[in-house]
């Protein structure tokens, strides 16, 4: 039994830990046909790499990607790709102080209890070093769709901490360190991250991802829903704690007459529904948030327990995000154009549409 896939015509499955000597991930089902080089892929996994800020981690990774397989004269072959990347900049030293000790907060007490082994060098699967391969399977997802259907998925920050961003302006997002859309709040961004920084703390994020150019259809009633494809795929994101589908929980509070989207001569007058209506894509754009946790490796003492069942304080060294948020931009991205382009090989096997 094993749960490291995910996808059904377009398979991904993802494997190795933060510290471990390589990280990988195996595409299968992708079209042969497309052109890509490993320079594309580069290009998107910089936008989630950490040491690029003072904001995020300072681990320098240098994410050299291979494809290893799948991929001849520079075009996908139908076969099984199959990328690698080398962990370089590991140092598993900082965790030697809490190796038996679990962080409040973290996946490290669940692990120990469900398997009983305690690989404390970094957060081993449930570190964000993970989503390095989501981003990777990502990259090839993401020119396919373009490609075919100009279907783009864009992410971006919605709020960090109690700093909610209030005008989205996408040209801007990629031109500062917080994927923020909105260039006169940077300065605030960057006062709250310092002190953040200063006082030893994390803080969560709220990250909204939009495709565009989603064809009507996709989705397969009842347990192949869109959205609910797409909430699993977030929710697997390491430090997902949340997603909403367009209004989402705000849904609670609307009346109906307010909640559904008005048809106007074929267009509709607003989308409550974030593009999907009965797990289904409605043709209009799909609207997603989703919620990160504070990071909870921190430097400030918190009471927990040792594997042995000890009181003990625990300090966690090393390099660490502050906002794990920020570098979720395209993972959220990622994600999104996986399962899209993962429903639209469906939809040509269950309805012969492309
Ligand atoms: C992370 C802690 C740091 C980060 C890491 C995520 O790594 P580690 O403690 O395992 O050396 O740098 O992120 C990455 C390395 C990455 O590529 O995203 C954590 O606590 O989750």
């Amino acid at each position: 039994m094993s749960f490291n896939s995910f996808g059904k015509l377009l398979k991904i499955t993802t494997f190795g830990e933060s510290h471990g000597p390589m990280i990988g991930c195996v595409i299968d089902g992708f079209p042969a046909g497309m052109e890509i080089t490993v320079e594309e892929i580069k290009t998107e996994l910089l936008r989630r790499a950490t040491g690029k800020s003072r904001h995020t981690s300072q681990r320098k990774e240098k994410d050299d990607v291979k494809i290893v397989s799948g991929v001849f004269e520079g075009v996908t072959t139908g076969m099984p790709i199959a990328l690698l990347i080398e962990n370089t900049d590991a140092r598993s030293k900082d965790y030697s102080e809490i190796k038996d000790q679990f962080r409040p907060g973290h996946a490290d007490y669940t692990y120990w209890h469900k398997f009983g082994i305690r690989d404390y060098r970094g957060g081993g699967r449930s570190s964000a070093r993970e989503t390095t391969m989501r981003v990777a399977a990502g990259a090839l997802a993401k020119k396919w769709l373009k490609l075919h259907f100009n279907i783009e998925a864009t992410a971006w920050l919605a709020q960090l901490g109690s700093v909610v961003i209030d005008k989205v302006d996408l040209k801007e997002k990629e031109n500062n360190p917080f994927f923020c859309p909105n260039t006169t709040q940077i300065q605030e961004l960057e006062a709250y991250m310092d002190a953040l920084r200063k006082s030893g703390d994390s803080v969560g994020a709220n990250i909204a991802v939009q495709a565009i150019n989603v064809p009507v259809g996709l989705g397969e009633p009842v347990y192949g829903k869109l959205d609910a494809d797409i909430a699993s795929a977030m929710m697997s994101i390491n430090a997902t704690k949340g997603v909403e589908i367009g209004a989402g929980f705000e849904s609670v509070s609307q009346n109906g007459s307010v909640h559904r989207d008005e048809i106007v001569d074929g267009k509709f007058q607003s989308n409550h529904a974030g593009g999907i209506l009965g797990g289904i894509s409605s043709g209009q754009d799909v609207l997603v948030n989703v919620a990160f946790k504070p990071t909870s490796s921190l430097r400030l003492p918190a009471k927990s327990v040792d594997k042995f069942g000890n009181n003990v304080t625990v300090v966690t060294k090393g390099r660490h995000d502050p906002c794990v948020g920020i570098r979720a931009v395209p993972i959220v991205e990622s994600m999104l154009a996986l399962v899209l382009m993962d429903h639209i090989l469906r939809n040509n096997a269950l309805c012969g549409k492309y």
